[in-house]
Formats: C-alpha cells, structure tokens, sequence
C-alpha cells in the first residue's frame, strides 16, 4: 500500500484492495483480535430492566461535555450580548443537532409567545399583508439543507498575529447545517403583490436588539425562506422561534431571526448592523458595504487543534467543507505543510450552500506533520492562504475570514492551530 501523497495520505481505494489482500494490510486498530478474544463477565445493563420510555430523547449522559461553548464578551455589562460555537471537533456527519446549533444574539434570546406573534409584509405591495403562525402553517412548504455562518467566523484568526492553541469550536464554531422547513418568500411576497418599485426588503426581529438587514429583492424571490421548522422539529428559541428569515449562503447576520416586519423599499436602509460591525475594511482604507455572500472554506475536524493522536499509524482524517456561492466541487488535503496534494473524498449528497464531509486515510509516521484543507466551489473559487488573506483587508476585519486552516503536529501526538 503506498501513500499518493507526500506525509503518508492515502488513496482510499488503495486502502481497501491492501486490506483485502491481506498480509501487507494496514489496520486502524491495534487492539482489534484482543477485544474479540478477550473473556469477560456480562455487563450488569444484560441482567436488570432498562429505563422506561420518554416523551423527547437526550444524549447519553457520559457525552454531557459534548456542549455548546459560550462567549459573553462583554460580561455582566451586557450578558444578553452573546455566542456560541458548534463543537465541530465532536460531531460527525453533515448536520448539526438542534441543541449543538451555535448561537448569535445581539440583544438576548426573546422568550416569545408564539400566539402573539406577528408578521408583517409593508411598504412597497398592494395588500400590507399580517400572518400568526397558525395562518403561516397551511401554507405549502419545503425542506432545504444549508448552513448559516456568522461572517465574524475565525475572528481569532484573522486579527491574533500568533496562532491560538484552542479548538475548533472557538475557532470556527460560528457555523451550523440543519434541514430547514418553512414557506417560501416568493409565495409570501407575491400574496403581496410587490410593486415594481420593491427593490429591497427590510427585515427586522423581535428580539431587544432589534435587528435589522436590508435584503435584495432578488434574493428574497430566488431561495429566501421564512423558516418554521428546524430539523423537522419547531426552530429553536435559541434560532428563532417562531420564525426566522433563512437565506441560503449569506452571512448569518442577514438571516434575521424572530422576524415581525418586512417592509418592500426601492433603497437599503443602511441600518446599523450592516453598516457598522458587518462591514468589512479593507487593506486600501475602503470599506466593503454588503459583501453578503460566505466564501468558500474548510476545516479538518478529525484530527484537530487540542486534539492528541494515539501514537503512529493510520488515521482517518476527516473535515468539513461550504461554501456561499454553492456546491463544494473539491477539497484537497496536504500531510506535509502544502508540498504535496491529494484528493479527499466527499461524503454524498453534496448538496448546494451546505456543510459537506471529506474524509482521508493518512498513515502518521510519528515525525512533525502539518496537515491543510483546501476546498473549491462549484463556482470555482477555491480558499486563500492566510497571507492572501490578510493581504486584502484591514488589520482589524474580522468578517468573511476563510482561509486554509492548518493543524501542526507534534512528534508526541499534540495537534495545534498553525498559521501556514
Ligand atoms: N433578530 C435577530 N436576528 C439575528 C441575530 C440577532 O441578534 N437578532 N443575530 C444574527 C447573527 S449575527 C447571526 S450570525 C445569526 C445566527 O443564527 P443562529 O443564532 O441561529 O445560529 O442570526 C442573525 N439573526
Ligand atoms: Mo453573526
């Protein structure tokens, strides 16, 4: 069995045809024939009654660390004004599980009554137009895989001039897959009536913050979504309930969650969140107003920073890749800083504006290894280098950070962020 790339990457099918034949064949496992061989007593949960049946499941107990982790950056001076990272480093799979979605509130998660609330659709149509979720819930629906990434995801990369040792949920945790379930918003605005005027639409949310984005029309029309469910079950508080706006592959921030009112206008509103945090300077001294769409970008997940490997041998590396502008084409994996490249394989469906996994085997040898990802979207962007980067904006943007993310190992198993 050889490597196809430099620093042990292996082909996959390779893999396989030098397991078939046996002798030569590598194994994941050294503890295989002892386990199966090995005598022992039957475990007490064989012998006594389990637990009785439960209205809604949760995750064994032993895996309770599995766990959203929180940022209040602001402390007791504004504990409403917070996130929270998807550990990613613990998840396998394409799609986040609804508690693991990670969390952006400008103003607090509102506690809404669902009977109470409202949305309006104003301004520029020729029916103003009011729903409650009931009227919402006779309307034809349809169910749509994507991911929401906030464009503040891999702030400490991008601003940090060393690369921080901590995980992927801090350093790229702003980012969730889920099925998303809801009415169209061309069905809504068409109910409406927009005039030909309506260029934009202002949506705003219930919460505190008030959150406000202007929305092109013509995204509304192509693929915006109001979303009711998530992962088939009612959205979260913690996303929206009872509603959220859903727009496949822009920024989070625009994906206004509690939404109450959209209002059909000929102009932006230029509102405070996207004319303060989400906009992004650049190197020059220009700032880029509305760079709505989420680059294409990738992580491995498996091995990843804060991780340790169990001494030499094969692994299967494993990560995630997305992109705003469709669907992932590409994602090549480098053992050895970038010399050399090889293809990972995609996990199927691979499905347009969603989380998509690549998998590798690799066979460590146990010397210094530096392992990158680097995925290409279907409109052929591929992901820039840190330098490349850093090269077009000011030093301090922190949005639409998505450059190749590296992982050193160390000799004694230790993985950690790298910049390469
Ligand atoms: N009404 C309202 N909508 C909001 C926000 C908010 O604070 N209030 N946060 C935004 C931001 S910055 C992001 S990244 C996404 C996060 O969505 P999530 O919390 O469901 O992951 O929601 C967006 N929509
Ligand atoms: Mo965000």
């Amino acid at each position: 069995m050889t490597a196809f790339a430099g620093g042990g990457l292996l082909n996959r099918r390779g893999l396989l045809k030098g397991a078939a034949l046996g002798g030569t064949a590598a194994t994941f496992s050294q503890g295989v024939f002892e386990v199966v061989h090995a005598e022992a007593e039957a475990p007490e949960w064989t012998t006594i009654p389990g637990e009785e049946v439960r209205g809604y499941g949760l995750p064994a107990p032993q895996e309770a660390e599995v766990k959203r982790t929180l940022f209040q950056i602001y402390e007791d001076l504004s504990p409403e004004f917070g996130f929270s990272g998807t550990p990613l480093q613990k998840l396998r799979g394409a799609m986040t599980p609804n508690g693991l979605h990670f969390e952006v509130h400008h103003g607090g998660r509102p506690e809404i009554d669902p009977e109470q609330h409202r949305l309006m659709i104003h301004g520029l149509v020729e029916r103003p137009l009011q729903f409650d979720l009931a009227s919402l819930d006779r309307y034809p629906m349809v169910s749509r895989v994507h991911f929401i990434e906030c464009a503040g995801n891999g702030f400490l990369n991008a601003v940090e001039s060393e690369p921080q040792d901590v995980g992927l949920d801090v350093l790229a945790g702003l980012v969730s897959n889920a099925e998303w379930t809801g009415v169209p918003l061309s069905i809504l605005m068409e109910e409406a009536g927009v005039k030909p005027e309506g260029k934009w639409v202002i949506a705003i949310g219930a919460d505190a913050a008030g959150l406000s984005r202007s929305i092109p029309i013509e995204k509304i029309m192509a693929d915006g979504m109001l979303a009711l469910h998530q992962n088939g079950e009612r959205i979260r508080p913690e996303q929206g309930y009872p509603m959220r706006i859903l727009l496949p592959g822009y920024e989070g921030n625009m994906n206004v969650k509690w939404v109450t009112s959209l209002q059909v206008t000929s102009q932006p509103a230029y509102t405070r969140d996207e004319s303060g945090a989400y906009s992004d300077p650049l190197a020059d001294g220009n700032v880029v107003r509305f760079s709505f769409t989420m680059g294409v970008k990738s992580v491995i997940t498996h091995p990843s920073g804060t991780m340790t490997m169990n001494g030499p041998g094969l692994y299967g590396i494993s990560g995630l890749a997305w992109s705003g502008g469709g669907a992932i084409e590409r994602v090549e994996v480098s053992a050895d800083g970038g010399t050399s490249w090889a293809d990972a394989d995609l996990q199927q469906p691979v499905l347009s504006k969603s989380l998509t996994r690549f998998t590798i085997p690799w066979r460590w040898d146990g010397s210094p290894a530096r392992l990158l990802s680097r995925a290409t979207d279907s409109e052929g962007h591929t992901q820039p280098t840190r330098a490349d980067w850093k090269a077009r904006y000011h030093p301090s943007n922190i949005n639409h950070y998505n450059a190749i993310q590296a992982w050193d190992v160390t000799p004694d198993g230790k993985v950690a962020n790298a910049y390469a």
